[in-house]
């Protein structure tokens, strides 16, 4: 990249700082743990951002998970053109809200009645008054590392943002707050059953990310979700998935589709929104249906189930189902990580490339990570040399070691053999 060109970005960065915090409107976008001045983007088509500075980069965020499809699509745009043409919001029941809903409620397992939110915080955050106003009970169980948007009682021991940039306990939450959330290892029955004697009736839900993957990306062992379901069910404590990031995109139905393990609650957003701003929560009709207005816990949003965000959101879930991607998406990112470890052993470096379908991630680390103590301790410094070298000659990873790349739709074959060539020349570099 000529240098004038990268002064384009540095110069909007210089602006943005002075009316925006850190100069980015979420902290993962700031290229703080890998170092550097973050690029602005202009445009993105396909697999490819184009910068400001006129570079064009294979992307690998993928917009943080929704962009399944890759960017822009066409039809997801052709049904937000469509859909434009009636007005932007309505502030009442539309009925794209309804097609959503039974669409969701057809594709995943556990989910009988859901509600549209506008985040995955949000809908995180639902959960979790849901439980506690269902259970009559106070505390939640949530796994070390894992992250689940930025809510006040989840907080706690995060990952993502809050991890790589050394804040995983947020300043500004009551210490009466976070003593009602209990904070354990993720893979670690025993750790789950201990919580569940010591505080006995108390435990409204525990929270998980079924594969957390906001510290780069961890997989469960054989039969632990089966474990933590059994352990909730035992003990009157809800099950919520959070499957912000994995709903649609591990398969149709997600995690709880592909490992046979329903939840209580499951949290949704990413790619139910085809990029719009969408989150939704839902579950059990018993449960759900203890919200306002035919229940006591209030929960509320002036833009849920804006008309805007269901059409693309719709035609994201449509595609999918017409056409599952799910195979081809296994097979690309197979490709990928199995050159990644090739490249890694001939160079002779410790490299683990923890993979499910179209989401992957890089642990420089001797073993399998497993939990959180394992993803701290690889070694992040390789990781933000090769977030370099890869963004250099045109490949955007996630700037963090503690984020998950995607792959989308759009990857074609030539995309993906110079993605891997580049990701190789870089780990051998390394
Ligand atoms: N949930 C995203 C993946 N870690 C992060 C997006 C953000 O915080 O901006």
């Amino acid at each position: 990249m000529a240098d004038s060109d990268s002064r384009i970005s540095e110069r909007l960065f210089e602006r943005a700082q002075k009316t925006i915090p850190g100069g980015v409107n979420s902290p993962v976008r700031a290229f703080r743990s890998v170092g550097g001045t973050p690029f602005f983007t202009k445009s993105a088509d396909g697999p490819f951002l184009f910068t400001a500075d006129g570079q064009r980069l294979i992307d690998f965020v993928c917009t943080w998970g929704p962009a399944i499809h890759g960017h822009n699509n066409p039809t997801i745009r052709a049904s937000l053109e469509q859909a434009i043409k009636n007005g932007t919001s309505f502030g009442t029941p539309s009925p794209s809200e309804v097609d959503m809903a039974e669409r969701i409620v057809a594709g995943v397992p556990s989910v009988e009645k859901v509600r549209m939110v506008n985040s995955g915080t949000e809908a995180t955050m639902s959960c979790i008054r849901l439980a506690r106003g269902f259970t009559g009970r106070d505390k939640i169980v949530k796994f070390a590392g894992c992250y689940h948007g930025h809510v006040d009682s989840l907080l706690i021991s995060a990952g993502s943002g809050a991890l790589t940039h050394g804040s995983p306990d947020s300043a500004g939450i009551p210490a009466s707050f976070a003593r009602e959330t209990v904070v354990i290892d993720y893979n670690d029955p025993d750790a789950l059953r201990e919580v569940f004697a010591a505080n006995p009736e108390q435990i409204a839900a525990v929270i998980i990310e079924p594969y957390p993957a906001n510290v780069g990306l961890i997989l469960p062992r054989q039969g632990y979700l089966q474990e933590v379901r059994r352990l909730c069910s035992e003990n009157g404590a809800l099950l919520i998935f959070d499957e912000v990031m994995t709903g649609f995109r591990v398969a149709y139905g997600g995690v709880q589709e592909k490992e046979a393990v329903k939840p209580d609650l499951t949290a949704m957003g990413k790619i139910i929104g085809g990029g719009l701003p969408v989150g939704a929560f839902g579950g059990k009709a018993d449960i759900m249906n203890q919200l306002a207005p035919i229940g006591p816990v209030y929960q509320a949003g002036t833009l849920s189930g804006n008309p805007l965000a269901m059409a693309a959101g719709l035609a994201s879930l449509h595609l999918l189902s017409e056409h599952p991607p799910y195979a081809k998406l296994e097979a690309v990112g197979l490709r990928l990580a199995t050159a990644m470890e090739e490249a890694a052993t001939e160079k002779g470096i410790a490299l683990q490339v923890p993979r499910t379908g179209s989401m992957f991630s890089f642990f420089f680390s001797e073993k399998p990570v497993t939990n959180y103590p394992a993803a701290t301790a690889a070694n992040g410094d390789l990781f933000a040399k090769l977030f370099h070298f890869a963004l250099e000659r045109g490949v955007y990873l996630p700037p963090s070691p503690f984020e998950t790349c995607f792959i989308s739709t759009a990857h074609d074959e030539a995309t993906i053999d110079q993605a891997c060539e580049v990701l190789c020349r870089g780990i051998k570099a390394l």
